[in-house]
C-alpha cells in the first residue's frame, strides 16, 4: 500500500466515524455504496472513478464559503482563498485544453449549458436602445425597449441532435428548457450507416438558420468532425457551441486532436467534470475570449453560488490530467471501447453504427436479443452488471423502455482493465441476455419491463464478474 493510500484509509476510516455518530445510516449507507460499486463490472458510460485525492478535496470547509461573482470581483467579503482555488482551475483548463477563456462555476453539465446560452443569447442578440439612446445597463431599458428585448431572446433559434440519435436532453429536446426557451430542429443521423450526414445536416441548417448549432452528444458512438460543424455554422451564420461532456477526457487526453478536438472550432465548449475527465461532479465552460464577459456572468443569471470545495476539486482533477499517465489512460478508453464493441460483435451482438471509435458501444438490444432496452438492464444489474438503457435511432420502443444499452468504458478502464478483460464482459453481457427472455405481459402478449433469467445464470455471471474486477480492486488499501 502506497504513503498516500495508507494516509486516506486512516481519514476515510476517521471522517466515517465522526458521520456515524451523528447519523449512523449515513457512514453505512457511505461504506456500502463503495462495496457496490467494488462488486459490480460498471459499464456506465457517463460515470468514472475519481482519484482519492479528488474526492478527498472535495470534503472540505471550502463548502462553507459564499463566493458569488468572479476572481477579484466578488459580491462577499474574505474570498481570497476562494479567488486562488477558482483561478488555479481556469488556469488548468485553459492549458489543458487550449482554450482562450475557461469558467470553472458551474455545477453541472446542463448548468455549463444554460450559462453558454444565455452569455450567447446576451452577446448575439441585439438589444434594443441600448446603442442608440446611450444606456448602458438593460436595468436601466424603458419598458418598451425591455418588452422589445424579452420577445428577440424568445424567438431565437438553435439546432442540435436528436435524442434518439444520441443528442442530449439539453440540446432542444422539448421536455427541456432547451426546447421552450428557443424554437428548436434536431438533426437525426444516417438511416442506414447510423452516422452524422453533414452534407444532410448543412442542408437543414440552411433552411432553419439557427442562431446556435449544437454539436457533441451523449450515447453516439463515433467520432465528430469539428471542423465541418465549424463550416456549417459558418455558412448559415450560427454559433457554434460543443457539449463535449462525454468525450472531454479524449479531448484532454489527446485521443481526439486535429478536426476531433472542439476547442479551436466552437465558439463555446461546454463541459461535464466527472465523465471521462474523471474528476468531481460539475461542469464547466470554455470559449472564445469575446464571449467570455456573458460567460462570467453565470452566477447569478443561471447558476446558484459557486462550489468552492467543487472548483477545489476541479483543480486537482484537471491537474492529473495534465499527465502523461492520463494520456495513456484517455487512449485506453478508446482502445478498450473497440474491444468490447468487437467482443459483442462476435457473439453475435448488432451495434448502433457497426462499432465504435470513442468510448460508447450502444447495443441494439431488441435487435440482437428481442428484448427492450429496460428488460435487458435490469436483467444485467440482476448479474452485477450496470449499464443504462438507451434508444436507438428512430427507436420503437421509445425513450423509457428503449430497444438499446448503453456501454462505456471510462470507468473500468480507470481499475485498470484491457483488451481481455473487456472481451470477458462482453462475453458475460451476452451469457446474461441471451437467457433472458420477456415475461408475459398481464393484458397478454410480451411485457416490455418483465423478463426471466434461466436459473442460476445471475448468480454464476455476478460470481464471475467478482472475480474479474478482485483482480483490479478499487481503491486498493481502503478497509473502511
Ligand atoms: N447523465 C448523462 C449521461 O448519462 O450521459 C447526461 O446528462
Amino acid at each position: 500500500m502506497s504513503d498516500m493510500t495508507a494516509a486516506a484509509d486512516r481519514a476515510y476510516r476517521e471522517a466515517l466515524s465522526v458521520i456515524e455518530s451523528v447519523e449512523p445510516r449515513i457512514a453505512a449507507a457511505t461504506r456500502q455504496e463503495l462495496t457496490d460499486q467494488r462488486g459490480s463490472l460498471k459499464l456506465i458510460a457517463s460515470e468514472n472513478y475519481a482519484s482519492l485525492p479528488v474526492l478527498l478535496t472535495m470534503g472540505t470547509w471550502f463548502s462553507d464559503k459564499y463566493a458569488e461573482g468572479t476572481v477579484g470581483h466578488r459580491f462577499y467579503a474574505g474570498c481570497q482563498n476562494v479567488d486562488t482555488v477558482e483561478s488555479v482551475a481556469a488556469e488548468h483548463a485553459r492549458e489543458l485544453f487550449g482554450a482562450e477563456y475557461a469558467y470553472v462555476q458551474p455545477h453541472s453539465g446542463i448548468d455549463a449549458n444554460l450559462v453558454a446560452y444565455w452569455a450567447i443569447l446576451a452577446h448575439k442578440v441585439e438589444r434594443p436602445g441600448l446603442a442608440e439612446k446611450g444606456v448602458k445597463n438593460v436595468n436601466d431599458l424603458s419598458e418598451e425597449d425591455w418588452e422589445t428585448l424579452r420577445h428577440r431572446f424568445g424567438e431565437q433559434r438553435l439546432m442540435g441532435m436528436s435524442l434518439d440519435a444520441g443528442g442530449h436532453l439539453t440540446h432542444g429536446f422539448r421536455p427541456n428548457i432547451s426546447g421552450k426557451m428557443f424554437h428548436q430542429r434536431s438533426y437525426g443521423t444516417d438511416p442506414t450507416s447510423g452516422l452524422i450526414d453533414y452534407d444532410a445536416l448543412l442542408a437543414q441548417a440552411r433552411e432553419f438558420k439557427p442562431l446556435i448549432l449544437v454539436a457533441g452528444y451523449s450515447a453516439y458512438p463515433r467520432r465528430v468532425n469539428f471542423a465541418k460543424m465549424r463550416e456549417i455554422a459558418d455558412e448559415v451564420g450560427a454559433v457554434l457551441m460543443v457539449d463535449m461532456a462525454h468525450f472531454a477526457g479524449l479531448v484532454a487526453g489527446k485521443v481526439f486532436t486535429g478536426e476531433e478536438d472542439p476547442v479551436p472550432y466552437a465558439d463555446v465548449v461546454t463541459t461535464t467534470t466527472h465523465k471521462s475527465l474523471r474528476g468531481p461532479r460539475g461542469g464547466l465552460v470554455l470559449a472564445k475570449e469575446e464571449y467570455a464577459p456573458e460567460v462570467d456572468r453565470g452566477c447569478p443569471m443561471v447558476l446558484g453560488g459557486p462550489l468552492s470545495h467543487m472548483m477545489a476539486a476541479k483543480a486537482v482533477a484537471l491537474a492529473e490530467a495534465r499527465t502523461p499517465a492520463f494520456q495513456q489512460y484517455a487512449q485506453n478508453v478508446a482502445d478498450n471501447a473497440k474491444a468490447l464493441a468487437e467482443g459483442l460483435q462476435k457473439r453475435g451482438v448488432k451495434l448502433v453504427t457497426g462499432g465504435t471509435d470513442n468510448h460508447i458501444v450502444l447495443a441494439d438490444i431488441a435487435a440482437s436479443f428481442g428484448l427492450t432496452g429496460r428488460q435487458a438492464e435490469s436483467a444485467l444489474v440482476d448479474s452485477g452488471v450496470v449499464t443504462n438503457r438507451n434508444s436507438v435511432p428512430a427507436d420503437p420502443n421509445g425513450a423509457w423502455y428503449t430497444s438499446g444499452i448503453r456501454l462505456g468504458t471510462p470507468a473500468l478502464t480507470s481499475r485498470g482493465f484491457g483488451a481481455d478483460e473487456f472481451d470477458r464482459t462482453a462475453e458475460l453481457i451476452v451469457e446474461v441476455l441471451s437467457n433472458t427472455t420477456a415475461a408475459d405481459a398481464p393484458k397478454g402478449g410480451a411485457s416490455k419491463a418483465k423478463y426471466v433469467i434461466a436459473d442460476g445464470i445471475a448468480d454464476r455471471v455476478q460470481a464471475e464478474a467478482e472475480e474479474l474486477l478482485g483482480k483490479f480492486p478499487l481503491y486498493p488499501g481502503l478497509e473502511l
